[in-house]
């Protein structure tokens, strides 16, 4: 209290107040979860729009200040990115705007794309954690169970803090061409992958055609409770990459929510 004793309209004290116990309430709450997202890109969020629409405790983690990951910056930075056919029912159910180029090529501005996205995210009841990394899974019983997660701050930094432990009936790797959480995964639970070879296949040249249908094909359960989901699935299974079109990472990360709702709803 000021020495006049008077308390001001707007205290400082009070703004500091009111965001710690938020947070410390958010982050308490995200301890548990039906499932956990890593990676704040199209695919965790659509992905994660899903599942909060239908009513499962969702919460997603992204290592940026910023979710989007690679979808601002279109391609080659020029801030249109490109859809087919398929895709195009999400953004409609979104309400982002799309623009007919040719037929089954539909454009929509990445900026209106990633801010609808993530609003509607918002929205349905995902709990989004910026600024937060992964950097281990939490392994019961041989089976992926949860996440182990840091500041983003103390990983740039190098600091040796030690990290906190979530719960999650299911983790789903968004983390896009990096794979972090089925590398992560891969060499450290001892769980074998459910890949050809039993490991990470690396990701393939640039072929859209062959890419788009195969991320379908490859978002799944990799490890028991570890799901791939976006570009991190062709990176695991050995798809090809395919350039700014992004109607793969929607459609993944809306197939691989609707196969979780499944499962969580017969208690899987
Ligand atoms: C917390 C993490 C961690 C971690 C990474 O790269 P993204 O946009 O991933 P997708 O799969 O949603 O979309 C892929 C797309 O952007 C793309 O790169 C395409 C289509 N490429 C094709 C091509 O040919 O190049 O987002 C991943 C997000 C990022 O925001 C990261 O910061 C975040 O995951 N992330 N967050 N903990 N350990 N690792």
């Amino acid at each position: 209290m000021n020495k006049t004793c008077e308390r001001p309209a707007l205290d400082d004290i009070v703004i500091s107040r009111a965001i710690i116990e938020s947070y410390n309430k958010k982050l308490i709450d995200a301890l548990e979860a039906d499932v956990a997202i890593v990676g704040g890109g199209p695919a965790g969020m659509i992905c994660g729009y899903y599942l909060s629409k239908a009513g499962k405790k969702t919460v997603l983690f992204e290592r940026k200040l910023s979710i989007g990951g690679g979808m601002w910056g279109g391609g080659i930075m020029f801030n249109e990115i490109v859809i087919q056919d398929k895709a195009k029912e999400i953004f409609d159910e979104l309400g982002v705007t799309t623009r007919l180029y040719q037929p089954n090529y539909h454009l929509a501005d990445s900026i209106e794309s990633v801010s609808t996205i993530c609003s509607k995210a918002v929205k349905a009841g995902l709990k989004i954690f910026n600024l937060i990394s992964a950097e281990d899974v939490f392994v019961e019983n041989n089976r992926i169970s949860g996440l182990v997660l840091n500041w983003t701050s103390v990983e740039m930094a190098g600091l040796h803090v030690d990290p906190i432990t979530m719960r999650s009936k299911y983790v789903v790797d968004a983390t896009g061409h990096p794979s972090e959480v089925v590398h992560i995964a891969e060499k450290k639970s001892g769980i074998s992958l459910n890949t050809e070879t039993g490991k990470i296949m690396g990701e393939n040249s640039m072929w859209a055609e062959v890419g788009e249908k195969a991320i379908l094909k490859n978002s799944r359960e990799v490890a028991p409770g570890l799901y791939t989901c976006g570009m991190c699935a062709n990176a695991v299974y050995g798809g090809n990459r395919m350039g700014p079109i992004f109607g793969g990472m929607l459609l993944s990360g809306k197939q691989v929510a609707l196969e979780l709702i499944q499962k969580i709803d017969k208690g899987d």
